[in-house]
């Protein structure tokens, strides 16, 4: 870790004065305006974030420190003889924004092994809770349980500087994150196939190693890596993302803010999408006995779900305007790996008739399809079929990016949140709204 931490430590020693500067020099300066539609709307498009780990343009997709998706895969070092890069390469250049050489990609990675033993009490604890438990509540009660190894904690009761907060939360950040794949896999092995536990196996990357423990065959250990790497961040306004942040600016540990993140991803119009899509595709095979539809009957389906006041999973998104880059990453995997599964043919004929319907209708800002339509087919092709278990891979993958917000958070300072509310009385004031009593 001695050169990840030098590094990162260099990085935000740099960084500082430009984030003071701003304030100083700057901080009266408006970036952005708030509406009426924006207050009672979810804060959509409110430019009121700041990060540097990932940017989302409406367009062209995410970019990781700079980076588009096809340059993030093709500039970073694969474990050998793999065709995805190594996710603690990722890691590597979240935190610190510059592509990691081979050499360090490896060491990295070896840093991350060493921390990456689970703990016995979260086993007892997963094995403790009712067999009926949603696999995200499992993933977030884990989480949790091991806050009290914070050592972000330790050290802020000994009295640890505001500049050296960045430090332990770093500390607990690749702690956390080591362990995250294993206690995945347990939760899914304990859940779906009798308790049959696979112990790690320490030669492998994060990626190998969390296939090798869901004991499913290659190419899952690549699909692995793609997926975490896919998922990492979404600049940081999504609810995930967002939740993790705003706990982690209580200065809550990570153990607490990754919990809550996990809790935020879990809801069905944000991660879980991935397991709707999933469900919503196996109720009309139900309806097509497993027969593949014509695009006529597909059409009459996707209606039929909008006119019963629903939304089409996996389509729309409140930020991107045209089909999301992570989308095409698996699409292309789908075309590569798996083109005649009858599950990715569902999704492809979804992907030809849904946005022409969702345009139609005239709701959906975005009618083209998000990251979550295509993630679950290709689950479902290796046989990780259990889909209310997907959202606990986003979960994974997210919290790479969210422990890389919240060093950089604790690095430059920022404070506790804390946005203004108004009542809606106040507003109708202000708005020349207000009824006559
Ligand atoms: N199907 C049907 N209606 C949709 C829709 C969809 N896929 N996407 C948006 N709409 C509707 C909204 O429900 C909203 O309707 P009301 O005016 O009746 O409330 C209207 O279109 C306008 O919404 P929007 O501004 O286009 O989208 P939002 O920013 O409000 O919401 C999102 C974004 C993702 C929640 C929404 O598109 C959605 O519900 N999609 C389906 C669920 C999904 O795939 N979520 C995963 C997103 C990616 C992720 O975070 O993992």
């Amino acid at each position: 870790m001695g050169n990840l931490k030098e590094t990162l430590k260099n990085k935000i020693e740099a960084w500082r004065p430009r984030t003071t500067r701003l304030l100083k020099e700057h901080g009266d300066k408006v970036i952005g305006e708030c509406t009426v539609a924006q207050a009672i709307g979810g804060m959509r498009g409110v430019k009121c974030l700041v990060t540097d780990i990932s940017y989302l343009d409406p367009n062209e997709g995410i970019r990781f420190r700079g980076y588009t998706i096809p340059e993030t895969l093709a500039a970073l070092p694969k474990p050998e003889g793999q065709e995805a890069p190594y996710v603690e390469g990722h890691l590597y250049l979240l935190l610190t924004g510059d592509i990691p050489t081979p050499e360090e990609a490896k060491a990295f990675a070896e840093d991350l092994k060493a921390r990456s033993k689970v703990p016995e009490y979260v086993f007892d604890l997963l094995r403790s809770l009712p067999a009926d438990s949603h696999p995200m509540a499992m993933f977030s009660a884990a989480i949790v349980s091991m806050q009290r190894e914070s050592l972000f904690v330790k050290r802020y009761h000994e009295g640890l500087g505001k500049m050296d907060y960045w430090d332990p939360t770093l500390e607990d950040a690749l702690n956390l994150l080591a362990r995250l794949p294993t206690i995945g896999a347990f939760i899914y092995r304990l859940k779906y196939r009798d308790g049959d536990i696979i112990a790690p196996d320490s030669t492998l990357d994060m990626g190998g190693n969390f296939a090798h423990m869901m004991g499913v065959d290659k190419p899952y250990d690549d699909l692995s890596r793609l997926y975490f790497i896919l998922h990492s961040d979404h600049e940081s306004g999504n609810v995930s993302a967002h939740t993790g942040h705003l706990v982690a600016s209580a200065l809550s540990d990570v153990y607490y803010s990754i919990s809550a993140m996990v809790n935020g991803l879990a809801g069905p119009l944000h991660g879980l999408a991935n397991e709707m899509v999933l469900r919503w595709i196996q109720g009309v095979m139900d309806k097509m006995g497993g027969k593949i539809p014509s695009e006529e009957e597909m059409k009459k389906f996707v209606w039929d779900t909008l006119n019963g006041g629903q939304v089409i999973p996996g389509f729309g998104h409140a930020v991107l305007r045209k089909t999301d880059p992570r989308y095409m990453a698996q699409r292309e995997f789908c075309l590569k790996n798996l083109p005649d599964d009858p599950i990715f043919k569902y999704v492809d004929l979804l992907f030809r008739v849904t946005p022409a319907i969702l345009e139609k209708q005239g709701k959906a800002k975005n009618p083209w399809p998000n990251v979550d339509a295509q993630s679950g087919v290709i689950q479902w092709y290796y046989n990780v079929k259990e889909y209310d278990f997907y959202t606990v891979l986003f979960g994974i993958g997210r919290a790479l990016g969210v422990c890389s917000n919240i060093v950089w958070d604790r690095a430059l300072g920022y404070p506790i949140e804390r946005p203004k509310s108004l009542t809606t009385a106040m507003i109708e004031e202000m708005v020349g709204a207000k009824t006559p009593v």
